[in-house]
């Protein structure tokens, strides 16, 4: 017989540890019913027939949010969106050389890469790599000392939500084609962010540098987000511990630094700011894996539970402010919604 004691502990890290399957589940079930149009083959802004598609960036957030979910159960029936996704988004934006967002391309390679690992499909691989190869020929020049410009039509400020993304993709690309060059790109891109972004000290990863070499120090989630997946995949290809340090420091800064008192994420609103934290947390959930703090994963579990317990009764729906419960009057934005689903499938 084992004692008591030990029983009881054996209960609670069995129910701490993860998000139970069935929620995970339950949470796409619900993102699925209120916003994707199955005809249309796209994810629907707001809930309701008569919404218009989800904007071009955000969709590549949701699109990963569905692999998140086949990874986690498997269903062929998320396999099939994957596809569905990509089709229904071809064909509202066949050419995304007119998008001057050079962001917006580099979120959608990095969702490229995932789905030709996921699914060995040629296009989404293609797709990938010429979008970064057009992108990173005219984009990057020795201008603020490196980097990435932000948008290509006014080449004003490089910003992290462009070069953090860029060296997350181009080691997607360096990693499927064995090619070091890409890895080099990303190296050259990481430091230049690394140097004008970070601050060493505290882990904060601002957001922009500007012609006028003004820094924005403004932080939104997705900025250490982003790098630390750029530094993460930097860590795997070269062993330099350098690398995974600056991930932890910038994970920390997120941790204590970008949430409420009680350690709930902050709400960063919708819009644009309904999106930040899905990627922010995306990369955290990878930096927990790796290195297996465990007040990372308490962090984790804790925003989690959080955010589903937060959730709208009436068609589970979670919000954008995880710190209080979803109101049966709000609208909440696809994207935002998206939030937690992708930590609930993701937080095995
Ligand atoms: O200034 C940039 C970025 O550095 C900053 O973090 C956010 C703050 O605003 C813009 S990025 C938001 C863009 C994302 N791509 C699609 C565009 O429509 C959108 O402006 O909010």
């Amino acid at each position: 017989m084992m004692p008591l004691g030990w029983m009881w502990v054996l209960v609670v890290s069995s129910w701490a540890s993860g998000v139970p399957v069935e929620n995970a589940k339950e949470a796409m079930t619900a993102l699925n019913r209120v916003y994707w149009d199955a005809g249309a083959q796209h994810f629907r802004k707001t809930p309701g027939a008569d919404s218009k598609p989800l904007d071009f960036w955000m969709t590549a957030h949701v699109w990963e949010c569905v692999m998140d979910a086949y990874e986690r159960h498997g269903d062929t029936g998320y396999k099939t969106q994957i596809g569905q996704v990509y089709d229904g988004f071809v064909i509202l934006h066949p050419d995304w050389t007119t998008n001057p967002y050079n962001d917006d391309i580099m979120w959608w390679t990095i969702a490229c890469a995932r789905a030709y690992r996921i699914t060995r499909e040629d296009r989404y691989l293609t797709r990938a790599r010429s979008e970064f190869d057009r992108i990173y020929a005219k984009e990057v020049d020795q201008t603020l000392g490196g980097g990435m410009w932000w948008k290509r039509d006014r080449h004003q400020s490089k910003n992290a939500c462009v070069n953090g993304p860029a060296a997350i993709t181009a080691m997607e690309l360096a990693a499927i084609l064995k090619d070091e060059t890409y890895a080099a790109k990303a190296r050259d891109l990481y430091a230049w962010e690394r140097a004008h972004l970070f601050d060493p000290n505290t882990g904060a990863v601002y957001d922009n540098l500007n012609t006028r070499q003004r820094v924005s120090r403004r932080v939104f989630t997705y900025n250490p987000g982003t790098f630390i997946g750029a530094a993460l995949r930097l860590y795997r290809w070269t062993g330099d511990k350098a690398y995974l340090d600056d991930a932890v420091l910038a994970g920390d800064y997120m941790r204590q630094r970008l949430c409420n008192p009680d350690g709930i994420i902050k709400s960063e609103g919708q819009g644009d700011g309904g999106t930040f934290k899905l990627i922010g947390l995306r990369y955290m959930v990878e930096l927990a894996r790796v290195t297996k703090i465990p007040a990372l994963n308490d962090w984790l579990q804790t925003n989690a539970d959080t955010v589903w317990k937060h959730r709208r009764a009436s068609d589970n729906i979670m919000g954008y402010d995880w710190s209080k419960p979803v109101r049966e009057d709000e609208d909440i934005e696809c994207q935002s919604a998206a939030g937690g689903v992708v930590l609930l499938n993701l937080l095995k």
